[in-house]
């Protein structure tokens, strides 16, 4: 059993609601267990501004799926809720990106993990600590530091009361 964690992003279509069937989906594929998820939170676009904010979480599951083989069934999951992606870092109605796999280090063709840009995204990092805050990552990097950048982050929950 390995431990992965996913962030879930959507800004089109009813993002909370993109987001909940998305974790639905991934509670349904097949060896994992999903053990946590993040609250929702409402964070500004990075990239283009004229497109709306964007609601993010983060996932941690348990599973048996390699790494390739959860990639492919994220995309399955992005691809049957109606993924549209209009341009590089507009807006899209669902994206499964994989953060962590284990203590993994991949750069292959089709994935890189840690993923690529986590470490400088508030809405990663803020939604990572909350689920798992003794979490060191590949490297020896404490999500704990990592956070420390976003204190003053300005994200709103995206579901109040939750
Ligand atoms: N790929 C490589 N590594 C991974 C990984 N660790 N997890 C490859 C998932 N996929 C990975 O992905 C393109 C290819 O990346 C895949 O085919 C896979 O083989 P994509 O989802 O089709 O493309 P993308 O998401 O448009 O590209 P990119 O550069 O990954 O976009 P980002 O960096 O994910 O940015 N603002 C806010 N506030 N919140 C957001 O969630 N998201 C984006 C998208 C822009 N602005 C945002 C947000
Ligand atoms: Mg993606």
């Amino acid at each position: 059993m390995s431990v992965a964690y996913i962030a879930l992003g959507s800004n089109l279509n009813q993002p909370v609601e993109q987001l909940n069937s998305a974790v639905e989906a991934i509670i349904n594929l097949p060896t994992t267990q999903v053990l946590a998820v993040s609250s929702f939170y409402r964070s500004k676009p990075l990239g283009p501004q004229d497109q709306p904010d964007y609601v993010n979480a983060v996932a941690k599951i348990e599973t048996e799926l390699t790494p390739l083989t959860l990639l492919d069934a994220l995309q399955q999951i992005e691809h049957e809720q109606g993924r549209i992606r209009l341009r590089h870092w507009g807006e899209r109605t669902l994206d499964l990106d994989i953060l962590l796999y284990d203590q993994l280090v991949i750069h292959s063709e089709r994935l890189t993990i840690p993923h690529y840009d986590m470490h400088n995204r508030e809405f990663v990092i803020i939604p990572l600590y909350e689920i798992s805050p003794e979490l060191t990552l590949p490297f020896g990097i404490k999500i704990s530091e990592v956070k420390n950048k976003f204190k003053n982050h300005k994200m709103e929950l995206a579901i109040k009361n939750k």
